[in-house]
């Protein structure tokens, strides 16, 4: 039996195939890339897409495309983002979810983003909460920091659990504008979580990915990693593809006698049986 869920976030909205040329952009290196993380000891994949110019897109039809591909090529439970890049307007996030994922990435506030601001303000969060109740999408709750958290609290007061009946957040550590990517920060956020909450993972942003990889093991939490998150495997050595981050945290779980889920076992874990 797995119980160390892996999550990869293999592409993102942040980094340019110019910068990165490595990075999956188009649907045939995003599936390729999917199918090698699952063999690897992924269990989930949150997707953002990019347009022919492998510039970010909210697309309805490319984003449908995706799913149905993913679905095809991979076992993998698929979570679309609904954060989409910083430019996205709030109302073509919230049409994500008519691309039926089975999860969606729901952040629980606005948050300086570098120099740029992540938009997700109290009345959009509670829309996109109650729509992925109505479609029956499972919400990956995504957590900056603590006073997001805090938001949590409050939604789930106020609209009651998820569909499915399971409450999985994802803490986001070390955005220039977040909570810093800290063993210190980990342990407040995850003593603040709603007493709902059924499982939490955790990622830390560039060079905090290893601190909070660890810090989350040693909190029994769960892991997502991947190009979205970070670009290097050490100072001066970028990663050539996603596997290689999913590899590296199946070997931590090792270490701390975890086994990775199976994407059937995620799906329990997150109530999508
Ligand atoms: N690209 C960031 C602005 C999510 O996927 O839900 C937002 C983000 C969060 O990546
Ligand atoms: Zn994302």
């Amino acid at each position: 039996m797995g119980d160390l869920l892996i999550t990869v976030a293999p592409t993102g909205a942040e980094t340019t195939k110019d910068d990165c040329p490595k990075l999956p952009t188009t649907l045939a290196e995003l599936v390729e890339t999917a199918q090698r993380c699952e063999a690897a000891g992924a269990a989930m994949v949150h997707v953002h897409i990019r347009d022919d110019e492998h510039r970010p897109t909210l697309d309805p039809q490319r984003l449908k495309d995706t799913v149905v591909a993913l679905r095809e090529s991979t076992d993998l439970v698929v979570q679309l983002s609904t954060g989409g890049s910083v430019r996205d307007p709030l109302e073509d996030r919230l049409k994500v979810l008519d691309a039926h994922p089975d999860s969606c990435s729901l952040t629980m506030g606005t948050t300086n983003f570098g120099d740029d601001v992540f938009l997700n303000p109290w009345p959009f969060v509670c829309e996109l909460y109650q729509l992925s109740q109505d479609r029956k999408v499972v919400p990956e709750f995504e957590l900056f920091d603590l006073g997001q958290v805090a938001a949590l609290h409050r939604l789930l007061d106020k609209y009651g659990l998820p569909h499915g009946g399971k409450v999985h957040a994802d803490l986001v550590m070390g955005v220039p504008g977040g909570m810093p990517g800290t063993a210190d920060a980990l342990v407040a956020s995850v003593a603040a979580l709603p007493s709902q909450t059924t499982s939490w993972s955790a990622t830390g942003i560039g060079r905090s990915t290893l601190a909070v990889a660890l810090a989350s093991l040693a909190k029994g939490g769960h892991l997502r990693v991947g190009m979205e998150d970070v670009l290097t495997l050490a100072r001066g050595v970028p990663v050539e593809h996603n596997d290689q981050l999913v590899r590296r945290v199946v070997e931590l779980g090792r270490i701390a006698q975890r086994t990775p889920m199976t994407p059937a076992e995620a799906r329990t874990l997150l109530g999508m049986d």
